[in-house]
């Protein structure tokens, strides 16, 4: 049997950690701001919107949220980036992906001032996160690694297998795992073997986007198993990239989903805002 590492209470310690934070900058004149972007109408991303500024008002910033409809060019929301920007009471940018299909993703994120950049995904935090050089590190994978330190689950040495190989999450957690010095392979499509590769982690990160793609036959008995996964089985019910119910029982520690990494990913989220905003009021 497996522990479960909840990112529902992991979660609640970091949000009441940057809350507290937060308390003590106002004494400073100070409140952090963010903002985030959402264009279009897809739902799922509407529900983590939501989750994200109700999150800002728990920790005590101020959140701006700019819902822009489907047909918006590129040129409108390079421009509202801008603004944001050169706006000084806003601290963190963010744009919910995806984007419409005609909509340059690379080129918006490109946009995105570094400073403000709490998503970490502008190439000059990506380089930052890669030579160890950073202020912030994207809000998922570091809500994997915060919940792995929760348990004390050591990565020195340890045999990391992460699953994925997405700018987002996949390329961002390896690093991360190697910083704390992992031994760490990355899987994706054209990996062979990836039953007996993953069969050999002591830690398992599944970052694969697929239902159900994690079977009890590639996991070793007593791994440590992250599902970043969320994705909808086939009776419409949230469900991760690991099939919890067959894994559970062969693993050492798991992680549920929901009540998993998505509630980290929003902790972390907060805690690079607050981040920003220090940085920004030279603290
Ligand atoms: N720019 N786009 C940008 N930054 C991000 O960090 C994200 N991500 C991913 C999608 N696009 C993004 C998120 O915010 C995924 N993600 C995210 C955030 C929150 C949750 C899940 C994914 C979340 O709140 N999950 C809940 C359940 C939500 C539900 O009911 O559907 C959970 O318990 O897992």
């Amino acid at each position: 049997m497996a522990k479960l590492i909840s990112g529902k209470e992991v979660s609640a310690k970091v949000r009441a950690e940057v809350k507290e934070e937060c308390e003590a900058l106002k004494a400073k004149g100070i409140r952090p701001g963010l903002a985030v972007i959402i264009v279009g109408d897809d739902p799922a991303s509407r529900v983590y919107v939501n989750n994200k500024k109700k999150a800002c008002a728990e920790v005590g910033f101020v959140s701006e949220e700019y819902a822009l409809p489907e047909q918006t060019s590129q040129e409108e929301l390079i421009a509202l980036i801008g603004e944001l920007n050169s706006k000084p009471e806003i601290n963190g940018i963010l744009c919910q992906l995806p984007l419409p299909k005609h909509l340059d993703e690379k080129a918006v994120i490109n946009a995105i001032s570094p400073m403000k950049d709490v998503d970490a995904f502008h190439p000059s935090n990506v380089g930052r996160i890669m030579i160890g050089d950073y202020h912030f590190l994207p809000c998922t994978p570091a809500g994997v690694m915060e919940m792995i330190k929760s348990e004390g689950i050591e990565v020195a040495g340890k045999n990391c297998v992460v699953i994925g190989r997405s700018n987002i999450v996949g390329k961002p957690m390896a690093m991360l795992l190697l910083h704390e010095n992992g031994t760490v392979t990355i899987c994706h499509s054209k990996t062979k073997n990836l039953k007996e590769v993953c069969a050999a982690a002591d830690i398992l990160v599944a970052a694969v986007g697929r239902p159900k793609f994690v079977t009890a036959d590639m996991v070793k008995d007593g791994a440590v198993v992250l599902d970043v996964g969320i994705n909808r089985d086939e009776n419409g019910k949230l469900c991760g990239d690991v099939d919890f119910a067959a894994v559970e029982p062969k693993a050492s520690y798991i992680t549920p989903v929901p009540g998993g990494v998505g509630p980290m990913t929003i902790a972390m989220l907060m805690k690079n805002t607050l981040m920003a905003a220090k940085i920004q009021n030279e603290l």
